[in-house]
């Protein structure tokens, strides 16, 4: 499990990194090589330039991972909120944060912190963000739940969502990929059945996505549909080619765009890999990338799962140490292992003194 935790949050740095020079365009075939040899080069040993610069999906992850670490229900949020600032105001390179994002970060400065959730719902007119900001950070949240009840996983999703993400877009965006990773990590064997795994999100979402608005009306079921596409490209004879992916489950900063396809390039190659995991972290990543468009996100959330599933003992060690902050995500890693197990352990020393008594 400590292998497990350690793979989720290398896997968010190591997407976000590598993805990071290609977010935005759409590859053709020469840029597949290019990326191709870039990964090759990371990979290697005499990989000499200045190690791959993250952006502000693993800014925003090392926030949560370290506020969970000091997790109290009734400081979490206003911890969470002065870390995003601290972050992003500390940083002395451009992270490529969205720009609804900043605006709001500079706001809650401003503001001294006084309402933490109004600037949020006043993003984009009011309507909230429905941007994948939300989704991208929140793997340290499935580390913490990983033995915890569906409940607390929803009401700490929302809780390290709703600062900076007030559509339900975005924040049901954050709990899929939350679910997605916690799924995984709980697997005790290296054999997941692709057909159940998307079954079990699709149940846990058509109960997200049964409610009414305030009209009486059914709430659309975006994400519902979004993994019945995914199951039809999973089981399809013929590996969909990347447009016809990108075509159906989107490749953009929306969440409702983003999150679905990560989970879909993690899937899609534990299919073609059965035989062959040691080579899942790398297939998965250069995948996620070659669909273009939002790619450190995208990459960045896929590999996440990769990790949660394998470990990161398949992770080649040269692209970890060509990371920036590979150190101290590893850090972060390990002491959330160390809080999340120690309590299990005490709960366990617990119920064993009761049963003495
Ligand atoms: N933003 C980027 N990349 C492009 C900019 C890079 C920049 N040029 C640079 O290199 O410095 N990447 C990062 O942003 C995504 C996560 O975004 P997040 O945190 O959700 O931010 P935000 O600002 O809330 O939303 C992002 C954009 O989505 C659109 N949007 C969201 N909600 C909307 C709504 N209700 N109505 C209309 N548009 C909405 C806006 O265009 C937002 O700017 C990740 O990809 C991360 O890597
Ligand atoms: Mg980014
Ligand atoms: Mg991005």
């Amino acid at each position: 499990m400590n292998s497990k935790f350690r793979g989720t949050l290398l896997g968010v740095l190591i997407g976000d990194c590598c993805g990071a020079v290609f977010e935005g365009e759409v590859l053709d075939a020469g840029q597949k090589f290019v990326l191709r040899k870039f990964i090759n080069k990371l990979e290697g040993v005499s990989f000499t330039a200045p190690r791959q610069k993250y952006t502000d999906d693993t800014a925003m992850t090392k926030s949560v991972a370290r506020c969970l670490l000091k997790y109290d229900e009734k400081s979490y949020q206003k911890n969470l909120a002065v870390d995003f600032v601290k972050e992003y105001c500390s940083s002395t390179t451009s992270r490529g944060y969205g720009d609804g994002v900043q605006r709001l970060l500079v706001t809650l400065r401003k503001e001294k912190f006084e309402d933490l959730l109004g600037p949020a719902r006043n993003q984009f007119n009011g309507t909230g963000s429905f941007g994948n900001g939300a989704a991208m950070r929140i793997s340290p949240v499935s580390l913490y739940c990983v033995n915890k009840s569906d409940d607390f996983l929803f009401d700490l999703v929302g809780k390290t969502s709703e600062i900076t993400h007030a559509n339900v877009i975005g924040i049901n965006g954050a709990i899929l990929q939350a679910l997605a990773i916690r799924e995984v990590l709980k697997l005790e064997s290296d054999d997941l059945d692709v057909n159940n795994y998307v079954t079990n999100l699709l149940e846990s979402f058509k109960k997200i996505e049964k409610g009414e608005d305030e009209f009486g009306i059914h709430e659309q079921k975006f994400y519902t549909e979004q993994l019945e596409g995914m199951r039809k490209l999973l089981n399809k004879e013929i590996l969909p080619s990347d447009e016809e992916v990108v075509n159906i489950l989107g490749h953009s900063v929306n969440a409702l765009y983003s999150v679905p396809t990560a989970i879909y390039c993690f899937l899609r190659n534990v299919n073609l890999l059965k035989g062959n995991r040691e080579k899942l972290f790398r297939s998965t990543l250069e995948y996620a990338i070659c669909l273009g468009g939002d790619t450190d996100t995208i990459a960045s959330m896929a590999c996440s799962l990769v990790g949660a599933f394998t470990g990161d003992s398949i992770i080649a060690k040269n692209l970890i140490k060509h990371c920036e902050s590979s150190e101290e995500i590893i850090e972060l890693s390990d002491k959330l292992y160390e809080i999340v197990f120690s309590e299990i352990f005490k709960k366990d020393l617990h119920l064993n003194d009761e049963k003495m008594n």
